[in-house]
């Protein structure tokens, strides 16, 4: 079924190091991060959403002791390693797959030498705010979006029915992973999970997690698994969502059977909503506002800051600490809020924002601060723009 699917983007490649947040993965921004988290993940590429790896600090971990292995597996597929036979077995004993599919389907899969470089690059400096958002905040990205909520109001309206999560929220964060379905990885899946499940040790558990995942997802939802492409962390579709989040969070939204996140705009809508809303998203609050601080408490608020953001406090303690909210604080959010800093030019100029538990949702589908950001970002710019259109 999913016969043709996406042609390959390059975006992905742009910001390398993360992933989709959704479990687990590595994200760009935040490199410290390692483990993983719910969702997809797809891969350090991009700011890949949900659930993907974290990227680790390359270099320290352990190396791949599996060169010969991966020699072989180059040869033959996967299916002669004894490792992957225990695998297999494993596999078939927890689902009610046949084992022989099984082994069929890792004998197909080729060990990917390119994947684990792109997932041992050594991370650089984090990016800054201003550098990370330009490219999801050009003009042709505006545009696509608001051609894409144009062209899909009655699902974007739909999901915020049932979810209660925005459209402007939705489109961006399909927007940031994909460029709304241009760029969904060109990686064969299996390709990409068999790799790192077996040829990658420090991410080897989460990665034979997501593959037994996908394999049971692929029978699930009756696709051939050597077919569908995705991100080098094995990230599908619109959304990226990893195996795991594909089979917790993905909806079929438009009612033809399916969750088909490669090739239904509608069903990617849904699941994407339905994932934040599973991950307590609340219907009408705010992502951020800003937030001033003059003179003396500008050093005091800076010194809670841990790589950009800091601790959840209560508003009120902000507010005594001398944080000003410009924008008035939210009337409906009681519990604490964070504070964030973006930076906003290479001359130092910062701004400082009130991060709402909504912020914090948003960082389940990629943990980076300035992934999370760069979705309020477009989305502020989607919604001002699709309005004025009307
Ligand atoms: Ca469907």
């Amino acid at each position: 079924m999913l016969v043709k699917l996406l042609v390959a983007g390059c975006l992905a490649f742009l910001f390398p190091l993360a992933i989709t947040a959704a479990a687990g993965e590595p994200s760009t921004a935040a490199p410290s991060s390692a483990k993983a988290t719910t969702k997809a993940a797809p891969a350090q590429a991009k700011p890949r959403a949900t659930g993907a790896p974290a990227k680790a600090t390359a270099k320290s971990g352990p190396k791949s002791h599996a060169k010969p292995a991966a020699k072989a597996s180059t040869r033959t597929g996967y299916a002669a390693r004894d490792d992957v036979r225990a695998f297999a077995t494993e596999v078939a004993r927890d689902t009610d797959l046949p084992r022989r599919d099984i082994e069929r389907w890792l004998a197909a899969a080729k060990y990917q030498p390119k994947i684990v470089e792109l997932m041992d690059r050594p991370l650089l400096e984090p990016p800054k705010w201003y550098a990370y958002s330009a490219s999801f905040l050009t003009p042709a990205r505006i545009d696509a979006g608001v051609r894409f909520w144009r062209d899909n109001a009655g699902a974007l309206a739909r999901a915020e029915a049932i979810y209660g999560v925005p459209p402007e929220i939705v489109v961006a964060i399909i927007g940031v992973e994909t460029f709304y379905g241009r760029n969904t990885g060109s990686h064969r899946v299996i390709d990409a999970l068999a790799t790192l499940a077996f040829d990658y040790p420090r991410r080897a558990t989460f990665f034979r997690g997501e593959l037994k995942e996908y394999l049971v997802l692929a029978r699930a939802q009756d696709f051939s698994p050597l077919v569908p492409k995705g991100s080098y962390a094995g990230a599908m579709g619109l959304p990226q969502f990893m195996p795991g989040s594909y089979r917790r969070f993905a909806v079929d939204f438009d009612g033809d059977g399916h969750a088909d996140l490669w090739r239904n705009p509608a069903d990617a809508i849904g699941s994407v909503a339905n994932y934040l809303a599973r991950h307590d998203w609340q219907r009408g609050a705010p992502v951020l506002t800003s937030a001033a601080v003059g003179g003396d408490a500008l050093s005091a608020v800076l010194r809670r800051l841990d790589g950009g953001i800091s601790e959840r406090r209560p508003l009120a303690a902000w507010e005594a600490d001398g944080v000003d909210l410009r924008d008035g604080a939210s009337t409906v959010v009681t519990e604490p809020v964070g504070v964030l800093l973006l930076e906003e030019s290479a001359d130092g100029a910062t701004s400082l924002w009130i991060a709402y538990p909504n912020f914090y949702v948003i960082t389940r589908y990629n943990k980076s601060r300035l992934y999370a950001a760069a979705v309020w970002a477009l989305a502020e710019r989607l919604r001002a723009q699709y309005l004025g259109a009307r």
